[in-house]
């Protein structure tokens, strides 16, 4: 699929309040909204308060009265990353503030489905407080049967609320209609440690005392939540990461993060925010995709190192065990797609794909999905057999930008009814399960709803660049600010250049990486860089125009400037 490189547009006036800045800095800054130095000051100090957060007095109310008393709190969780850590986050930085009777819960993708279910609930019998954690804001059935067993609930959550509220004792949500809270985008994790802070200033109200825990302490667990989450990296989500990466540099990582580092050949003092999204963010979700996700929890919870790295590698295995999976899933996604055009030619392919395969597994084709879309550049939904008697099917929905997924899906439904079981889900990604028998209407029903919604731009395979990079700023020291100049992520995307280089040699590295030194136009000396995955054509052309990023490659104690090329476009 060729891509096409589309500059990102700067603003001039947004332009020349970092007179110190290094003027690359100042576009990439700029391109991405920036108009003024405190938009980039992630000291801990500018974090909002969490005061305008709605529901936290009758969370805290409840929690405080619970370490009065001893009482019984179980956290419940959710399979994903966020959810993870966030359970984490709740264990930890209760028991810091006093609570001594903490456990957690958390449901298993393929048993109990997502949220405080009510048969999750029935598992529970060891609770005065249930306090959920990424999830509940939908759970009415599940606090109700909650409340009639004789709990108090506290729900915090980030998720949109559906159209009735769960009649819980609290709800701590900042996309709660009405709510004040400036930032909408805290990833669960990130609620959950408002909630701390709102509770420890109430347990601690002098700010100086010794006795005052440092919830700074599970600012590592936050940043990954955040990262892996893909919320918006808005001002005070950066941060929050920016100060949970300062702490892992800095050694301060709990147990399990240091463990996890570790097994991912990760080194701690040069940790960025790619590699919460990339190494550990993945490690810990494998545990919900394959296993249980109480696996990743419990190593998040480790407090020796022996224990953690136990755990830790436990996750890389369970970790290696999906990537095989996926690996084989998009193989053969790909060989079903390559036959479609090979028996249609390019007109063939639907607008909505739909891939349904008996031997795939349901904890993974979320992964496909998006695997698939990058490459087909059109929405996506993939799907496994759930592994229940029922003979249902799990589909996991990705969507292309502009085009809003669960609205196809509802679209389908409006027009199908009873074809698809369940579904929910946002913009971007949606799940639903359905029977086998409706797979083949639903592919039509699909792709038919897609081509009624779609502009034909949105299929375009664009990539946003900040530009092309001058040919004296390929330089070590602007690869270092750039490296620090985020966090990079969700909505505040990690700079990308795009120049003209000719190649001067190259070789094949792994089986199937390019190792190359080119010369930009203007530049004297050749530069270094990588293609990671060069699979679509079987040596690099003379010359080419590629989007690419500025990176350090650190090797035997020597630094080096690096470009790792991401999108290579022949003219
Ligand atoms: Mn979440």
């Amino acid at each position: 699929m060729r891509v096409r490189l589309v500059r990102r547009e700067v603003d001039a006036d947004a332009i020349g309040w970092g007179a110190d800045l290094h003027p690359v800095l100042q576009r990439v800054y700029a391109a991405r909204g920036i108009r003024c130095a405190q938009e980039i000051d992630h000291r801990l100090a500018t974090l909002l308060p969490p005061a305008s957060l709605g529901g936290l007095d009758a969370a805290c109310a409840l929690l405080a009265d619970a370490i009065e008393r001893d009482s019984r709190v179980v956290v419940v969780g959710d399979f994903d990353a966020d959810g993870a850590t966030g359970t984490a986050v709740a264990v930890r930085g209760l028991r810091m503030l006093g609570a001594r009777n903490m456990s957690f819960r958390v449901p298993n993708r393929a048993v109990h489905g997502y949220g405080l279910t009510p048969a999750l609930v029935d598992t529970i019998d060891d609770a005065d407080i249930v306090l959920t954690v990424d999830n509940g804001v939908t759970s009415v059935a599940g606090v109700e049967r909650a409340r009639e067993r004789g709990m108090r609930v506290i729900v915090t959550d980030h998720h949109l609320p559906g159209e009735r509220l769960p009649d819980a004792d609290a709800i701590v949500n900042p996309n709660l209609p009405g709510d004040c809270f400036p930032s909408k985008a805290l990833a669960g994790v990130g609620v959950v440690f408002y909630l701390l802070l709102a509770l420890r200033a109430q347990l601690h109200p002098t700010g100086s005392s010794d006795a005052r825990p440092d919830l700074g302490a599970l600012l590592d667990l936050v940043a990954i939540g955040t990262v892996a989450d893909l919320v918006r990296l808005d001002r005070n989500n950066r941060v929050l990461v920016e100060a949970g990466l300062r702490r892992i540099r800095a050694g301060k990582a709990c147990a399990g993060v240091g463990a996890l580092l570790e097994a991912s050949g990760r080194d701690a003092r040069t940790t960025v925010a790619s590699d919460l999204a990339y190494a550990l963010g993945p490690r810990i979700n494998a545990a919900g995709r394959l296993e249980d996700m109480a696996i990743g929890i419990e190593c998040l919870l480790a407090d020796d190192d022996a224990t953690a790295q136990e755990r830790a590698r436990r996750l890389s295995a369970i970790n290696e065990e999906r990537r095989e999976l996926q690996a084989a899933m998009v193989e053969e996604a790909d060989a079903r797609v390559a036959q479609w055009l090979h028996a249609h030619g390019g007109a063939g392919l639907p607008h909505g794909v739909v891939l349904f395969d008996e031997h795939w597994h349901p904890g993974v084709v979320g992964l496909v999905a998006s695997k698939l879309k990058e490459r087909l550049h059109r929405p996506v939904v993939a799907c496994a057999p759930a592994g229940d008697a029922g003979g249902e099917v799990r589909g996991s929905a990705r969507s292309i930008r502009g085009l809003h997924v669960r609205d196809v899906l509802a679209d389908v439904d409006a027009a199908h009814p009873g074809l698809i079981d369940r579904f929910g889900g946002h913009a971007m990604a949606a799940g639903l399960s359905l029977g086998r028998d409706a797979i083949g209407r639903f592919a039509e029903a699909f792709d038919e709803a897609v081509r009624a919604r779609a502009r034909p731009e949105w299929f375009d395979a664009v990539v946003h660049t900040d530009g092309e990079l001058p040919a004296d700023a390929f330089t070590l020291d602007l690869a270092h600010a750039l490296r620090v100049a985020g966090p990079g992520g969700q909505d505040f995307p990690e700079p990308l250049f795009d120049n003209w280089f000719e190649v001067e040699s190259w070789r094949l590295v792994g089986g199937r990486h390019w190792r190359l030194a080119l010369r930009a136009q203007g530049g004297k000396a050749p530069i270094e860089a990588m293609l990671f995955h060069a699979i679509d054509m079987a040596e690099p052309p003379q010359a080419f125009r590629a989007a690419f990023q500025l990176d350090v490659n650190e090797w035997n104690g020597r630094e080096r400037l690096q470009l790792i090329l991401r999108h290579l476009v022949p003219e």
